[in-house]
């Protein structure tokens, strides 16, 4: 027999919906929308998700939430809990991991499986997905949609093809059947901006990139990638995460301005803020981070991310804070006014700093003050010690996870 890949994709459905569903039964059947507070339809922060009952209205993942009160007043709005979700997360990959060694999670809700070769244990690989799914349901309560493909892209492809609930096998030699009709923002990685650009060159279906495919070749990396996706090419493999399967990925905290503030002082503050925020966290759950990321939002939405990545793992919230004002002094707001501000360290590790010898005295400094201040938080509370840079920090407010 030819032996083929069975790469799979597990998608929860709704995920932080359907996890409050479980704790509220009542609310099933009703719009449910978790996200910022929609203060009356004045509230300035975004949807994290909505079940299927309020996407009926229009409302999805990151619009604005005043927005989703205009098209759903009626609906049910509730602020996100994190720790129920990832709970809920880890249950779900505890499961994963009984059905293959290869699982490589890629969020809070999802997973890619390498099952090949377990036909033998678990029967053809429709069988497979109906018993992840069945077991899913029955242990948790929750459910998913599976895509199950030759590799990672097609099978993220199909598992959003038919949600919620669904099961969507691409079979060997199907695949670019599969493909051709699609819109192109089906491909996974195709954003909005991208999608944009290829529309301007009349590029609106999978089958029209193949068709353009010299003109996808001519525009490097990032063209070659995406004729890749839709020739159904894709030869990453599952990386399995089971070493660290319930180590976290990258720590974010954003805060969104009561109002667009053009000073960039405050906007500074406020970024010293979120890096202390996160410099805590890190050292509360004895991780260190290597790439730092800014997000940035401005009053017309366009949203940016500036990243770097250091030569070394670190917990400090000196070093933390330094990276990310250098990285917002960079970033030009042609006059726009800012609206959110966010901070993510990534490409974590368990442990604790691995820095130069050189810069030792100076960290070894750092630590001791980072102790102190995170001593002092936990007897009184986060808000009542600040560092000296951050005193002149907007405090309108707090600032959330993400
Ligand atoms: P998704 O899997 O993208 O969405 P979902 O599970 O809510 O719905 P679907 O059935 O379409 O898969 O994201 C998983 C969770 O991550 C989601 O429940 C909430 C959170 N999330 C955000 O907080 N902000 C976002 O912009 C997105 C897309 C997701
Ligand atoms: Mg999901």
């Amino acid at each position: 027999m030819l032996y083929h890949f069975i790469i799979i994709h597990v998608d929860m459905d709704a995920f932080f919906a359907s996890v409050e569903e479980l704790y509220n039964p009542g609310l099933k059947g009703k719009p449910v929308i978790i996200g910022a507070d929609p203060q009356d339809g004045m509230g300035r922060g975004v949807v994290s998700t909505a079940n299927y009952e309020a996407r009926k209205y229009g409302v999805h993942s990151a619009m604005p939430i005043s927005k989703a009160y205009k098209l759903c007043p009626n609906g049910i709005y509730l602020k996100p809990d994190s720790k129920k979700y990832s709970e809920k997360s880890k249950a779900i990959m505890d499961i994963l991991n009984s059905f293959s060694p290869m699982v490589e999670q890629v969020s809070v809700d999802e997973a890619f499986l390498d099952c090949s070769g377990c036909e033998a244990l678990f029967g053809s690989s429709r069988e497979i997905g109906i018993k992840i799914q069945e077991t899913i349901f029955r242990q948790t309560g929750l459910t998913a949609s599976i895509g199950i493909a030759k590799n990672k892209s097609l099978a993220k492809i199909a598992s959003d093809y038919q949600k919620p609930k669904g099961l969507t096998i691409i079979e060997p030699g199907y695949e670019q059947a599969f493909l051709t009709p699609l819109p192109i923002n089906k491909l996974w990685g195709i954003g909005k901006k991208t999608q944009e650009y290829l529309n301007s060159n009349g590029i609106y279906y999978v089958k029209d990139i193949i068709n353009k495919r010299d003109f996808l070749e001519k525009k490097g990396k990032n063209g070659k990638h995406i004729l890749n996706m839709a020739l159904g090419i894709d030869d990453r493999p599952v990386v399995s995460s089971f070493h660290n399967n319930s180590m976290r990925k990258s720590i974010s905290k954003e805060y969104t301005f009561h109002k667009d503030i053009i000073d960039r002082d405050k906007c500074e503050n406020t970024i010293c803020r979120l890096s202390d925020e996160i410099g805590t966290q890190l050292r509360k759950e004895n991780l260190s981070g290597k790439r730092i990321s800014i997000k940035i939002r401005l009053d017309n939405f366009d949203t940016f991310t500036r990243s770097l990545t250091i030569s070394f793992y670190t917990n400090e919230t000196r070093i933390i804070q330094n990276n990310c004002i250098s990285l917002f002094r960079d970033f030009d707001n042609k006059n726009h006014k800012f609206r959110l501000l966010g901070v993510n360290i990534s490409n974590l590790i368990k442990g604790n700093t691995h820095q130069s010898l050189l810069m030792k005295n100076y960290h070894d400094k750092q630590k001791k003050v980072d102790k102190v201040m995170d001593a002092i938080k936990d007897k009184f509370g986060k808000d009542l010690i600040n560092r000296a840079n951050l005193m002149k920090t907007d405090t309108l407010g707090k600032s959330g996870d993400s």
